[in-house]
């Protein structure tokens, strides 16, 4: 069966997150999502997520359309994460379109329009300004 990977921090759970995670499924047989450790969160973006990588991780396993969950430790390792998960594709939301394109020496690689006008950025902002 054809094998799908994804990656992502999917902090503060919400409808955009699991739209991909459907799409990313139904573009295959089995998905493995690779979900971002909190300290890699921490030095890509400066800050730590609101929700901590086990309870991260602990949602995005318990989707019926995820398959097999990882923690990602570095972006440096994705080719090494695609060739050990036997990725035949990966997805990735259009935010990155292009940044990915160096594997396809690996697998195929798709990016996916995101879902529209909803993002953790924005949920953190309407909390504060409550
Ligand atoms: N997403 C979406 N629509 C939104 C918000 C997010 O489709 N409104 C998608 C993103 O495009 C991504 C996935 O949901 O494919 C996870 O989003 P993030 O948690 O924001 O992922 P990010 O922090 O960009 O992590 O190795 C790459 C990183 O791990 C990607």
């Amino acid at each position: 069966g054809t094998r799908v990977i994804t990656f992502g921090t999917f902090d503060v759970f919400h409808i955009g997150h699991v739209n991909m995670l459907t799409r990313a499924h139904e573009l295959g047989d089995h998905l493995t999502v690779g979900v971002s450790t909190d300290d890699l969160n921490f030095s890509k973006k400066g800050r730590y997520p609101i929700y901590r990588e086990e309870h991260r991780i602990g949602i995005v396993s318990r989707l019926s359309c995820v398959d097999d969950v990882f923690l990602e430790h570095s972006l440096e390792l994705k080719r090494d994460y695609l060739i050990e998960h036997r990725a035949d594709i990966l997805v990735m939301g259009d935010d990155w379109a292009g940044k990915f394109d160096e594997f396809r020496d690996v697998c195929e690689v798709i990016y996916l329009p995101r879902t529209r006008d909803i993002s953790t950025t924005e949920i953190i902002a309407n909390i504060r300004a409550l």
